[in-house]
């Protein structure tokens, strides 16, 4: 588990953390991950291709690329850190595998398995090994498809997507499960934006944001709320820089004062590099932990009472009467609301709610922007319609320069749900998929995420196949998952990189090396280039530029298809070859089935891309009344008892996701390790701690007891009563069974845990 050695027992030094995001630091780290990694000379030629034209799409985070001109370098440290992660000439071979046992490999630490570089051939380990084995490409897909159609039911397996899968390998795989019989397609989506895209279909009639990278120049105010982009969107930094620079008022909500969201200096602008920066945020709002729907409605509150102060002058009222509905109602649940509610709520002043609603009220265009800090509560979804009633209480939705914007995480997380990876796909979608191929595609909704865990705990799911990702480290309960997994006849992972999910395996289990976004992909019709779909609805091209870390290496598609004839055969009529020789054929059928793709082989060979239809962003609400819906949420109790806190899984600077690239947090000043917990120096006092010290992290959600051992105590500028731990570290305190209301999304940002100080190393035999 992530809760072990290596990685975990160094001893992190802690420094004060920094004010100023980018600079000198940044451009140094973007050269040295490449150097390092890849050497000078490929270094060059694959930064330089990165979100260019005619290059490959950064595999980093999904912030969109400008639509005109392109800064000779559009890329950022930490998409320098993805690429060179993946452009490595480090190689996991055979013979690796004939050295290293798998229980050898479990020892090691995730930093450790990633340092180890690019699979090179497709692995078997065998029912009773204790090594995986090289097996030729076709005896892959032969044992695979066997195991599959000797499930007694299509339902009992399960397909997983991570979200760097491209449209078109993400559209022939849900097309495979599909005709293979189920709708089991969990993805990270499940674990990442399911709950805005939940609350913002209910709420304007799309679960997408509403606004284009555009759109940031002209707003006059944003609100970043639950966000941390200085490390995981910093190209977006660039965007709030020129906004700040243009007057715009930049509102952070965030209990902890992230560094970018202080101070930006943008790495490629040389001559600023010395200054101090752009100051980002203009007001800082350090909400407690799962303290933003109390925050919200005591903001809209304010505006509410100046606005009957004002004579109605303050909402936009023309907006609220003709295009939403349920105001009269919101307005009443918001008067009814208790002051003292809202500020223990949020742990916020009165004065800092109402510089807030000063900012919103003065704002002719406003955006708002979050990520995971709001969706991975119970009341995630609550949340996130709480900040659309605050947007539409002045019509900003719809308008240059205004509107909604939830920033996914994953390059393609948002085109692989557009292309169909969801376990329930609206009626529309099947039943074109099923005229498209000729097929009745299942009715019955699949398991998400959750769902898939403990279905396979029950022994309901018995393969598991993952398109990338690394489901065991990012899920929840880690060690409840590991048992899910275990329980499994077979589990598949169509990977670059090994991971913790390879070592903790089925019955029988299979690693198919992929190609990476970097790498060229030659089929038999020659080059060919892939599509994603950024956080903004724009379509583009990526097209990769290095040779492939292996000859033996199968592009996604090509592993789809070849899977899909083994298991279906005479079964399916799709001519599964010829679209893996040609991915327009695959672009044609998309264009068949999902709208808004017309002439997706022309266009997306537009420099720029396209982009898809966005009723809301447009001016038409798409929901069945055409207005968009004020949802009305109470403020969450969030009740602690003594000894208890809250606690909060956030991404330090030196990881992706699960991928650990290094032990340091430069921006909030933890260096060399990893395994620490970020809590107020009252609480440190309160509960008879010092700094530096180590504690095991505890909860007890169930009656189940979840331990993560030996984190030092680090004293950090976050409200009375909460704290913060690095994820994947902290995901065994995370039970599988907490999940927000209405998405299913684990709530790995409020999670109930006590402290205990650590036994000596010696007596504490590695936890579990
Ligand atoms: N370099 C890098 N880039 C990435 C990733 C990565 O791991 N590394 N991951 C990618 C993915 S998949 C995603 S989804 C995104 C994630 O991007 P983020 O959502 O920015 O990532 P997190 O670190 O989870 O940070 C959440 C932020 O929310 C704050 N927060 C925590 N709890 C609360 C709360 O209750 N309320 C409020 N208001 N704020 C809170 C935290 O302090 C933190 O600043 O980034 C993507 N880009
Ligand atoms: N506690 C806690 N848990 C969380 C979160 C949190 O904030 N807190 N965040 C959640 C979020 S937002 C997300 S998105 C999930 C992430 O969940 P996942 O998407 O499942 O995890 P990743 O770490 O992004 O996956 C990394 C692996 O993907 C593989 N890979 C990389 N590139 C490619 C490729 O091009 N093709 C293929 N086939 N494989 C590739 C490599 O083998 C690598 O080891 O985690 C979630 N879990
Ligand atoms: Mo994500």
């Amino acid at each position: 588990m992530q809760d072990k050695p290596s990685q975990d027992e160094t001893d992190p030094k802690i420094a004060h953390p920094a004010h100023i995001a980018g600079g000198i630091p940044a451009i140094l780290k973007t050269l040295q991950s490449g150097l390092g990694e890849m050497g000078a000379r490929r270094t060059l030629r694959t930064l330089t291709s990165l979100n260019q034209k005619d290059g490959f799409d950064c595999p980093s985070c999904a912030w969109p690329d400008p639509d005109g001109d392109r800064s000779a370098a559009e890329f950022c440290e930490n998409g320098a850190k993805a690429v060179a992660a993946e452009a490595t000439l480090a190689r996991v071979t055979p013979e690796f595998f004939a050295k290293h046992s798998v229980a050898d490999l479990a020892a090691q630490s995730d930093m450790w398995l990633d340092h180890q570089g690019r699979i090179t051939h497709p692995m078997v380990l065998r029912a009773g090994s204790d090594h995986y084995e090289p097996i030729e490409w076709d005896a892959a897909f032969a044992l695979i498809a066997a195991e599959l159609n000797g499930l007694s039911s299509p339902d009992e397996a399960s397909f997983y997507t991570s979200g760097r899968t491209s449209n078109e390998a993400a559209f022939l795989y849900q097309l495979f499960a599909r005709q293979f019989g189920t709708n089991n397609l969990p993805d990270c989506s499940n674990m990442c934006h399911e709950s805005s895209g939940t609350g913002l279909k209910q709420s304007i009639g799309i679960g997408k944001g509403t606004v284009k990278l555009e759109d940031f120049e002209e707003a006059d105010a944003i609100f970043v709320i639950g966000q941390n982009p200085g490390t995981n969107h910093p190209r977006m930094l660039t965007s709030l820089q020129k906004a700040a620079r243009n007057g715009c008022k930049i509102v952070s909500v965030n209990p902890l004062p992230e560094a970018g969201l202080i101070r930006f200096k943008h790495p490629q602008e040389v001559l600023h590099l010395l200054g101090p920066g752009t100051p980002i945020a203009s007001l800082f709002l350090p909400v407690r932990i799962n303290g933003d729907v109390a925050a919200i409605k005591g903001i809209m509150r304010i505006m509410l009472e100046e606005d009957e102060r004002a004579g109605g002058t303050v909402l936009d009222h023309a907006f609220i009467r003709e295009r939403t509905e349920g105001f009269e109602n919101f307005a009443h649940d918001l008067k009814a609301e208790d002051w003292p509610a809202i500020l223990k709520g949020s742990g916020l002043s009165m004065e800092q709610l109402r510089q807030a609603a000063q900012i919103a009220i003065e704002s002719k265009r406003m955006i708002c922007c979050w990520a995971m800090g709001i969706t991975q509560h119970k009341n995630g979804v609550a949340n996130v319609q709480t900040i659309a009633n605050f947007a539409l209480l002045r019509g900003q939705i719809g308008r240059r320069g205004a509107g909604l914007c939830p920033v996914r995480g994953h390059s393609n997380v948002q085109g692989d749900r557009t292309v169909g990876i969801w376990e329930k796909m609206d009626d529309h979608f099947m039943r074109a998929l099923g005229s498209e191929f000729n097929f009745s595609p299942p009715a019955r909704h699949g398991f998400d995420t959750v769902q898939a865990i403990k279905a396979m705990h029950e022994g309901q799911v018995k393969v598991f196949i993952a398109m990338g990702g690394n489901f065991l480290s990012a899920t929840p309960d880690t060690d409840w998952t590991a048992e899910a997994l275990k329980q499994c006849q077979l589990t598949v992972h169509v990977s670059t990189k090994i991971n913790r999910s390879h070592v903790t395996h089925g019955r029988l289990a299979l690693i198919l090396p992929c190609l990476g976004r970097t790498e060229h992909d030659l089929q038999k019709t020659g080059e060919q280039i892939v599509s994603v779909e950024d956080s903004m609805g724009n379509v583009h091209r990526s097209r990769g530029v290095l040779e492939p870390a292996s000859p033996q290496l199968l592009s996604e598609p090509a592993i789809v298809t070849r899977l899909a004839h083994a298991t279906l055969g005479k079964r399916s009529t799709v001519d599964w070859k010829g679209l893996a020789d040609n991915y327009d054929r695959i672009r044609d059928h998309i264009e068949h089935v999902v709208p808004g793709f017309e002439q997706y082989n022309v266009r997306i060979r537009h420099p720029g891309g396209f982009y898809l239809p966005n009723g809301p962003r447009d001016g038409k609400f798409t929901t069945p009344s055409e207005r968009a819906l004020f949802v009305v949420h109470p403020i969450p109790a969030n009740e602690l008892k003594a000894g208890e806190l809250l606690l909060t899984t956030i991404r330090s600077h030196d990881q992706f996701n699960t991928t650990i690239y290094g032990q340091n947090d430069r921006y909030r000043g933890v260096f060399g390790g990893r395994r620490v917990v970020f809590l107020n120096s009252g609480d440190i006092r309160e509960h008879g701690l010092r700094e530096g010290q180590l504690v095991d992290l505890i909860n007890d959600a169930e009656g189940r007891e979840r331990r993560a051992s030996r984190f030092k105590v680090v004293s950090y500028p976050i409200p009375p009563g909460c704290a913060a731990a690095y994820f994947p570290e902290a995901n065994v305190l995370v039970a599988v069974n907490s999940v927000a209301d209405g998405s299913n999304q684990p709530a790995s940002k409020s999670v109930v845990i006590t402290l205990e100080q650590s036994c000596e190393p010696s007596s504490n035999a590695v936890s579990k």
